[in-house]
């Protein structure tokens, strides 16, 4: 069964499908940091975060996931560069990036439960709680994302006008079961395309995150999900330089 994306324009290609019934056993998780022993490396690498340097300001990190399908939308978003070019292939540019995901989806009233962000694309899973919301702003915040990031990348690079981004594919998340699949896939991204052999030491994805807010148990579950049978346009090769 396809799922709906919702009543936005139709992109040029089409939204991922999935095929698994629904199955709404929901588990919220704990807000706990955990007891692994990576917890006071979780606060110590979210504390340097906050300070980078590079920062203009500090970047609005999402609270703990509740990993609950909003009725007015749970998103599995994905967005790529143009051509794929690379345009954010240095950590500097992978930090802005991220840190642009996390303002616009906290202005535009949007939760992130899990994101990846790569040299010529992103991923992220997210919902809202706010009636007003829908797929339509889902557009128009990531049109803002998209065109504060084109400025930013094409005065650094000194190429006006030049096209940043190419387009984003967006599936509305309706069964649990797809949901938590995603989640995996996102948190787990950067290892999928070998740029790490752990999610948590790729800094510009919410594994590290999700591990230090999530309780163990949820976390273990949520890592347990097949992801093979997903399809996803993820054909990128990102690189880090
Ligand atoms: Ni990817």
């Amino acid at each position: 069964m396809a799922e709906s994306s919702g009543g936005r324009p139709k992109r040029e290609v089409p939204s991922i499908c999935c095929q698994e019934r629904p199955r709404f056993g929901v588990r919220r998780c704990s807000a706990a940091l955990s007891n692994q022993p990576q917890s006071k490396i979780v606060v110590s690498w979210c504390l340097v975060h906050h300070s980078n340097p590079m920062s203009k300001s500090e970047a609005p990190w999402p609270h703990a996931p509740k990993h609950q399908l909003s009725q007015n939308g749970t998103y599995f978003v994905t967005a790529g560069t143009y051509l794929k070019v690379h345009h954010f292939r240095t950590p500097q540019r992978l930090e802005v990036l991220q840190r642009g995901l996390l303002t616009v989806t906290r202005d535009f009233r949007w939760e992130l439960e899990a994101w990846a962000i790569f040299s010529n694309h992103y991923h992220f899973i997210a919902h809202t709680q706010d009636d007003s919301a829908n797929a339509n702003s889902l557009s128009q915040m990531l049109g803002v994302l998209h065109a504060r990031t084109t400025g930013w990348i094409n005065r650094l690079d000194k190429t006006s006008g030049r096209n940043v981004w190419h387009n984003f594919w967006d599936t509305r998340l309706t069964y649990q079961k797809s949901y938590l699949a995603r989640l995996k896939y996102v948190h787990q991204n950067a290892v999928k395309h070998g740029l790490v052999l752990v999610a948590n030491q790729y800094r510009w994805c919410s594994a590290r995150w999700f591990e230090g807010v999530a309780a163990p148990a949820l976390v273990r579950s949520i890592y347990r999900f097949k992801t093979d049978a997903l399809t996803v346009n993820d054909d990128f090769a990102p690189i880090v330089e």
